[in-house]
């Protein structure tokens, strides 16, 4: 079986578990004299780096969180000058501000590494053409996937997202054999390939498919109708982006690129580490980063961990697909949304809305419809139709700009939005995947 770096990927545990020691002594070190919030944290707990000799000792150490890169805004969190920053990214945070990384050169090549494993587990060589329809940009997935092609001197064909029309005709004349992208979309260039008459003509062999919860039944009908075999790859801005671990050709869980990443599973609800097999948050210690490393960081996705030998011989442990989110964070369209986003824009048009609302999410045509009803005011009510109108244009502008997609506004009338128990239900989720929406 074709492997990228076969001495990593299949080491022996014992091994890998020393090597992760002496990396994280390493990292808790620079990062105790280099980050201060790390430090702050660390004397609050009384703990030294001295503290930090092995693996066994990190459970010890604080934790990080989505809202520390919201407060140290946009480089407080990095480890190095930012003469060492070769490469920013950003994603969505919980409010209108985004959250910000940073890779050094070296986190660079070892991100390339990540994902060239996983496309040498979908068996992709240098005469393979890697199509990577993830956006290339501030979103990590496009500049991920590129540089794994590179790295495993495959022609990377960075085209990006949106165009379908083009995206099929370019997979024709260009030969594309892997696919990578969020595997709705794979289904909607299935979809769409099926209606141009042209699904024969594809060369393609293998996709790549994440950055979403995706069902077991979405990738039996995109292996159908793309004629190849689909693959799960994780990952989050905040570690890494696609590759913090893959799928092997075994699919039955992902690879965590372990010689990288310390995994953990923990209660949500109370910190404390769950035993082996446990179903909880999941929580990454990046031990290799340079830029932007983070120590327990709570990814608030919810899955398990197996530890039990892989088939195809790789001895890092696997993920399985993540089942939920401990927080509500919903990602419709490939992109992150939080609820606190759209109460703020709601905020923002004034005293003609009220802030009640609620976000339907459906999929037609394998494509993730949005839409936000939003109690208008007494006033506005009594209002025209053109000025109603208007307003909810405006919001799904502010919208559009805030998250990058806009959906479909709709004003409804003062107290017409169900409440139970005197609350509102904010999201409803039609769409029915596996790990809920996360
Ligand atoms: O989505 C990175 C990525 C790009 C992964 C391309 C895979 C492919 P973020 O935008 O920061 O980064 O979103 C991270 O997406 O915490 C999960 O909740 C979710 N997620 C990512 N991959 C998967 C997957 C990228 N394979 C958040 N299955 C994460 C389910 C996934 N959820």
């Amino acid at each position: 079986m074709s492997m990228w770096q076969r001495d990593i990927e299949t080491m022996p545990r014992e091994e890998l578990v020393k090597l992760q020691g002496e990396r994280l002594k390493w990292q808790v070190k620079r990062m105790y004299e280099n980050v201060e919030l790390f430090r702050n944290r660390m004397d609050e707990k009384g703990l030294k780096p001295e503290d930090v000799q092995g693996v066994e000792d990190l459970k010890k150490l604080p934790f990080s969180y989505k809202n520390d890169l919201r407060d140290c805004y946009p480089y407080g969190l990095f480890a190095v000058p930012m003469s060492e920053i070769r490469r920013v990214h950003a994603s969505s945070g919980t409010t209108g501000k985004q959250i910000v990384v940073g890779y050094t050169e070296n986190d660079l090549d070892m991100w390339a590494d990540c994902f060239a494993r996983m496309l040498k587990a979908v068996g992709a060589d240098e005469n393979s053409f890697v199509h990577v329809a993830y956006g290339l940009g501030l979103f990590t997935g496009g500049f991920g996937a590129h540089d794994g092609a590179v790295k495993i001197g495959a022609t990377a064909i960075p085209i990006s997202a949106g165009n379908t029309q083009r995206q099929i005709k370019t997979m024709i004349d260009f030969g594309s054999t892997v696919l990578c992208c969020t595997p709705s979309y794979a289904l909607y260039l299935a979809e769409a390939a099926e209606e141009m008459g042209v699904l024969d003509q594809l060369k393609l062999k293998a996709g790549i498919f994440g950055a979403e919860p995706w069902t077991e039944e979405m990738r039996k009908e995109i292996e159908r109708k793309l004629n190849i075999k689909a693959y799960d790859i994780y990952g989050l801005s905040e570690i890494l982006g696609p590759g913090v671990s893959y799928e092997c050709e075994c699919q039955c869980g992902m690879h965590i690129c372990e010689d990288n990443f310390i995994a953990e599973i923990i209660d949500p609800d109370t910190g404390e580490v769950l035993p082996e097999g446990s179903k909880g948050e999941l929580v990454f210690t990046t031990i290799t980063k340079e830029g932007f490393p983070v120590i327990r960081y709570r990814t608030r996705d919810i899955c398990s961990l197996n530890y039990e030998p892989c088939k195809c011989g790789r001895t890092h442990i696997r993920m399985n697909k993540p089942q939920g989110r401990s927080d509500d964070m919903m990602i419709i369209r490939g992109v992150n949304v939080f609820p606190s986003q759209i109460e703020e824009v709601l905020l923002k048009v004034g005293n003609q809305v009220t802030p009640n609302y609620q976000i339907i999410i459906d999929r037609e045509n394998n494509t993730d419809v949005f839409e936000i009803n939003v109690e208008m005011s007494e006033n506005l009510l009594a209002d025209s139709v053109k000025a109603i109108e208007k307003i909810e244009k405006q919001i799904t502008a502010e919208l559009r700009s805030t998250l990058g997609i806009g959906p479909k506004v709709r004003l409804v009338n003062p107290k017409s939005i169900e409440r139970s128990e005197g609350k509102a239900k904010r999201i409803i989720d039609r769409r029915n995947l596996v790990g809920g929406n996360k």
